[in-house]
């Protein structure tokens, strides 16, 4: 049958391969586990449901192993030489015994040892001498769902919102339950159900029930269950004066609501908050501060586990102002004053999700506050759901990005995992990894088909920041479109070349934001907005003389937030990275740079490859269409000749706006375009 894309990369088609599929069957002829707690009985099912399908059988399941041999036993134990070295969640899988042991210290680390276990056959890994041990690195990896409660979801391209509020807490669709598995198989262990632009109305009993419901679902998946809060909620929701935090009845009010929402969630996960931010309500409308704020919130939390999760996305309406520096500039002066139960989400980059950024200043700067980090998987910027971008190195390259901050090394993952700072030794704190969802109420949950691969990848990395881009992109083509090699290989390629094929259309050489509000089409000479920051030329600066945002000490002097390393690889335009290039300087038009081409050609060259490379990318796919579904490659082909199309759009829109300043022609061998 066709595939429609809803299994994702849980497909557990029968394996073709006989002699493999004997060998995996004869080391799974049983699966035996003591303890059938639901977190433990949903690795069973997941076993059971993945061998079913690979192997063509029921496995059955037995509650001891006793003496038998050839099966699959899942063992969770808080101590002793199985899980010696293994952290809360983490996993060993080994033969012993002529079994497959999957160890663990608690039943999430068993789960995600059993998809790994899924993992390592459909990929086609050897059985025989399986030796798996993992520990995720960060502690609390979610998703970020940027839904509304009217079913619409803000930056979301795949449909509506996965949570029919309207039929819940009665009606619980199943779907729930296989977002929960797809989550759990990547080791996503949190969601937050609702925008950050918060509605108050999630915090109403009506929508505690609702979201209640949805947290009996996720819970045998390991996943809590998050909700973003508006900051001012004790005035809307609950009729007081003021939501200032220091005030004691709107101090009351919180705990009230927390004690509530325990009352339906136990094991609420916390709060995600949006404050003073693109006019949302916060602190500093009463003159508190962001550690006012997050830390009234963690008191109201201070009787439960709960988590108090502060943004750090903020910035003035200031044409003046740098918006580069805002984050930085407002948070640096309060760490140290947060409470242990709040961790502060940065993200990645220091303006929002462009399709490359240099890393946020902030990995680093706040060594006694834990940062987690905040990507967006969502393609707000990236094309939306018609224009393939696979994320996995705009993840790997933030994260690798070295912050200097304890010499050499201390790169954003290892802020990020705590190993450079030592959050974990600072009490109840946590480690934090986040993306904004690409999920929606599309049959295939993302859309664009390939984008998945962003939903899986930021899951992989989330749990493990040292996987390559390239490993992931492997993984999940194999699991999700085809075993064949050389299709695997094409498409692999395809995948890892993607993002800088559409930073070359796009916003190449450090160019950022040339969008106004629908972050789709090129408006790069927008220049009037609500906010004067939300122009598209106070991004790009461009003038007669050139391009570029200056970020040196004749301009905004944000590099002088970076560690001296950091600020010397970017803060000379004869030797700044191109790929960096804008973001930092304001370049002439004809200036020579270190690819031997001025500025002007520069551009042109790369406006032009990268909508070239669309051709190529529709090329490669369609040499793979007899290894993919066929419903499955005729949707990508289409949204790849939209992406060409688009992409000659972004080019043709680019050069000849910017050719108004340059005053120059465009270079052979490109032509004017028609
Ligand atoms: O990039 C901007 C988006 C907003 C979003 C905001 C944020 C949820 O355009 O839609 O609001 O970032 O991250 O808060």
């Amino acid at each position: 049958h066709a595939d429609d894309g809803y299994r994702l990369w849980l497909k557990y088609d029968l394996i073709n391969d006989i002699p493999r599929r004997t060998a995996y069957a004869r080391s799974a002829q049983f699966i035996a586990a003591n303890k059938p707690s639901p977190v433990l009985q949903s690795a069973v099912t997941e076993l059971q449901t993945g061998l079913q399908g690979l192997l063509g059988k029921a496995v059955p399941v037995v509650a001891q192993s006793g003496s038998r041999t050839g099966g699959i036993v899942l063992t969770v134990a808080p101590s002793g030489a199985d899980v010696q070295g293994l952290n809360d969640e983490g996993y060993r899988i080994v033969r012993r015994q002529n079994n497959i042991v999957i160890s663990a210290k608690t039943d999430a680390g068993a789960l995600y040892g059993a998809f790994a276990l899924l993992r390592h056959l459909q990929t086609g890994q050897p059985i025989d001498q399986v030796s798996l041990t993992s520990n995720p690195k960060v502690k609390l990896r979610m998703l970020n769902h940027w839904d509304n409660p009217n079913g619409a979801i803000e930056r979301g391209y795949a449909g509506g919102t996965l949570w029919k509020w309207y039929e819940l807490p009665e009606t619980v669709d199943p779907r729930y339950r296989d977002y929960a598995r797809a989550n759990a198989s990547l080791g996503i262990n949190g969601t937050v159900v609702n925008n950050v632009n918060a509605s108050p109305r999630l915090l109403t009993g009506e929508y505690l029930q609702k979201v209640a419901a949805l947290a009996n679902v996720f819970r045998p998946y390991g996943i809590k269950v998050y909700l973003s809060v508006y900051f001012a909620a004790p005035k809307t929701l609950g009729g007081l004066k003021t939501s200032d935090p220091l005030d004691p009845q709107v101090r009351q009010w919180w705990a009230d609501k927390v004690n509530e929402i325990h009352r339906y969630i136990p094991d609420f996960g916390g709060f995600l908050v949006k404050a003073n931010s693109e006019g949302e309500p916060g602190p500093q409308d009463y003159g508190r501060t962001h550690a006012d704020g997050a830390n009234m919130l963690a008191a109201a939390m201070k009787p439960y586990s709960g988590l108090v999760i502060w943004r750090a996305f903020v910035y003035k309406a200031d044409p003046k102002a740098d918006r580069f520096k805002a984050a930085h500039e407002e948070f640096t002066p309060l760490d140290g004053q947060f409470d242990p139960k709040v961790i502060v989400q940065v993200k990645n980059g220091p303006i929002d999700f462009q399709p490359r950024e240099p890393f946020s200043p902030l990995f680093g700067n706040m060594p006694k506050t834990p940062l987690g980090i905040e990507f967006q998987i969502t393609q707000e910027y990236l094309g939306f759901a018609t224009h393939t971008v696979y994320e996995a190195p705009l993840f790997k390259e933030c994260l690798e990005a070295d912050t200097y901050v304890n010499g050499k090394g201390s790169t954003v993952a290892k802020v990020v995992d705590g190993s450079v700072h030592g959050y974990r030794n600072a009490g109840p704190t946590q480690t934090l990894m986040a993306g904004v969802a690409n999920t929606g109420s599309d049959r295939n949950w993302t859309g664009n088909p390939l984008a998945q691969a962003n939903w899986y990848a930021f899951g992989r990395l989330a749990w493990d920041h040292t996987l390559s881009s390239d490993a992931i992109a492997n993984e999940w083509t194999r699991m999700t479109l085809t075993s064949e090699p050389q299709a695997v290989k094409r498409i692999t390629n395809l995948l890892l070349k993607s993002r800088d094929i559409y930073v070359d259309y796009n916003t190449p050489l450090g160019l950022s934001r040339p969008w106004t509000g629908v972050h789709f089409a090129p408006e790069p000479w927008q220049n009037n907005s609500s906010r004067p920051d939300w122009t598209a030329v106070y991004y790009h600066r461009a003038d007669s003389v050139g391009l570029g945002f200056d970020r040196t000490p004749t301009g905004s002097n944000a590099l002088a937030q970076y560690r001296p390393e950091v600020r010397r690889q970017w803060e000379n335009p004869e030797t700044c990275p191109l790929p960096y290039l804008l973001w930092f300087h304001h370049v002439p038009w004809t200036k020579p740079l270190s690819s031997g081409r001025t500025l002007w050609n520069e551009l042109c060259t790369r406006f032009y490859t990268g909508a070239d490379s669309v051709q190529w990318m529709r090329r490669e796919w369609a040499q793979v269409k007899s290894a993919v579904d066929p419903a499955l490659f005729a949707d990508v082909s289409g949204r790849l000749d939209t992406q060409y199309k688009e992409a000659l759009w972004w080019r043709d829109a680019w050069v000849l706006y910017l050719q108004t300043f340059a005053r120059q022609p465009i270079p052979a061998p490109f032509k004017k375009p028609d």
